[in-house]
């Protein structure tokens, strides 16, 4: 038996790097049944891809999710920092996998603002700058983000990442997370917005604050690196899914005496017809990234 969802949220999934629990990730979505999927950013790490690693359960997750949106999932695929390179295709859709750059929902009467978030690591780092500018929404943002990072790259330093700050000091890293938190926050607030959703600094959180009288509610998907958590909606609430390895203890190995394998597996069958097969669509991937690094 599935668990039935209306919507479901994850992000930095990381796939293609050491840290992704591609298993783990692989028997959650095995164990659910979403009207919406929304990957919020850094789903695939391409900052990573040269290493050439991708095992199998890493293209089994890709495969799980072109079987649900094949099922009906509508599958929203937005852009992160560590797959940015897709940035110049957002606005693209194919059946019912749509990749965008943000996503605006309304749920309820309410307006969702949904991005990865990190457009704010250059908010936060130049903050005194930037703040008197005010927030100028997204797509202002994400223009001075990459213009940055590429005045960064052209003076030989590496792109900005919040991993690197996590790692200088914990002390550092919760002042992070808190400015991360405010800033989404006030931006929201500016914009009308009710919901703010990111992802980015691996930190599921789901809190309500007022700013100027007006309620703004932020969540956080956390990640499938260290926290292994996802957003859910289900009866007009949002909750945190936190796993747990208990919950699948059909895959547990100590159980697993002997594995029957069918003799076509399902998801070989999905990708006989009109889906292009994962390889396929990595490959495209990778050369798209090739060619616009040359
Ligand atoms: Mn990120």
């Amino acid at each position: 038996m599935k668990r039935e969802l209306d919507i479901v949220i994850i992000s930095d999934v990381h796939l293609g790097t050491y840290g992704c629990h591609a298993k783990e990730l692989l028997n959650y979505l095995k164990s659910i049944k979403t009207e919406t999927l929304i990957l919020n950013g850094d789903f695939i790490d391409m900052w990573q891809f040269r290493k050439r690693y991708f095992p199998k359960e890493h293209i089994q997750v890709l495969q799980r999710i072109l079987k649900m949106a094949s099922k009906g999932t509508k599958v929203y695929y937005i852009t992160g920092n560590h797959d940015d390179a897709l940035r110049r295709y957002s606005d693209f859709s194919t059946g019912n996998i749509h990749l965008r750059d943000k996503l605006l929902l309304k749920l309820k009467d309410k307006t969702y603002w949904i991005f990865h978030g990190d457009v704010f690591d250059v908010f936060i780092q130049y903050s005194p700058f930037i703040s008197k500018l005010g927030g100028k929404g997204y797509d202002w943002l994400i223009l001075l983000n990459r213009f940055i990072n590429r005045m960064r790259m052209a003076m030989g330093k590496p792109r900005m990442s919040f991993a690197k700050k996590v790692k200088s000091s914990v002390k550092e890293a919760i002042k992070f997370i808190g400015d991360f938190e405010d800033t989404a926050i006030n931006l929201a607030a500016e914009q009308g917005y009710d919901f703010v959703v990111c992802g980015h600094i691996h930190r599921a959180q789901m809190r309500s604050q007022e700013v100027n009288g007006q309620k703004v509610t932020y969540l956080n998907s956390g990640d499938w690196v260290e926290s292994l958590t996802a957003l859910e909606y289900k009866w007009g609430r949002w909750s945190i899914y936190e796993y747990d390895e208990a919950d699948y203890e059909y895959v547990n190995p100590k159980l697993r005496v002997k594995e029957v394998q069918p003799a076509v597996e399902p998801e070989e069958e999905l990708l006989n017809g009109s889906v292009p097969s994962t390889e396929e669509f990595l490959e495209q991937l990778l050369q798209r990234e090739v060619g616009a690094s040359k």
